[in-house]
């Protein structure tokens, strides 16, 4: 229904500047008629790439821009996730931080999400990372080096 509006605007911005010649044939009114019809679906393209439309996400609410990642940011340190509990809408991207304020390496990885999620940050410091969850459910969130899921570095990602 959005997509539509951009439309209407430019017709009502062409119709005019043609409108100001005094007599038009019909030869010159098809011709108009031609470019038009050939310019209209470029213009299209160009109004929906300017206006961000990416279109399921565009539907997200919460006054975030359509398309805009939703930002995630979790702290690792011995041995636990802060927050261990995260939770996202589906189909629109998600961007993690991860800040690893311990002394060793730690991932944030998610398990069983259309292949795996991770992101790994060097003992302090940050790493980003996106991916788009598509299946809303509940997934396990683990660190995956040697011996911190079992020590406690275990989370839930929430996806809704
Ligand atoms: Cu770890």
């Amino acid at each position: 229904m959005r997509a539509w509006m951009p439309v209407d605007q430019v017709q009502a911005q062409v119709v005019p500047t043609h409108g100001r010649r005094a007599r038009m044939d019909a030869r010159e009114v098809c011709l108009m008629n031609t470019r038009l019809s050939r310019f209209l679906p470029l213009l299209l393209a160009g109004l929906l790439l300017a206006s961000g439309c990416a279109g399921p996400a565009g539907q997200a609410g919460g006054g975030g821009q359509p398309g805009a990642p939703q930002q995630v940011t979790v702290q690792a340190s011995e041995f636990k996730f802060e927050p261990a509990s995260v939770t996202v809408r589906a189909n629109q991207p998600v961007q993690v931080t991860l800040r690893n304020t311990g002394s060793v390496l730690h991932d944030w990885t998610v398990q069983s999400l259309d292949g795996q999620v991770q992101v790994t940050a060097q003992s302090g410091q940050s790493a980003t990372g996106q991916f788009t969850p598509t299946r809303p459910g509940t997934y396990r969130i683990v660190c995956t080096q040697p011996g911190h899921e079992q020590a406690g570095m275990v989370g839930q990602l929430t996806v809704q």
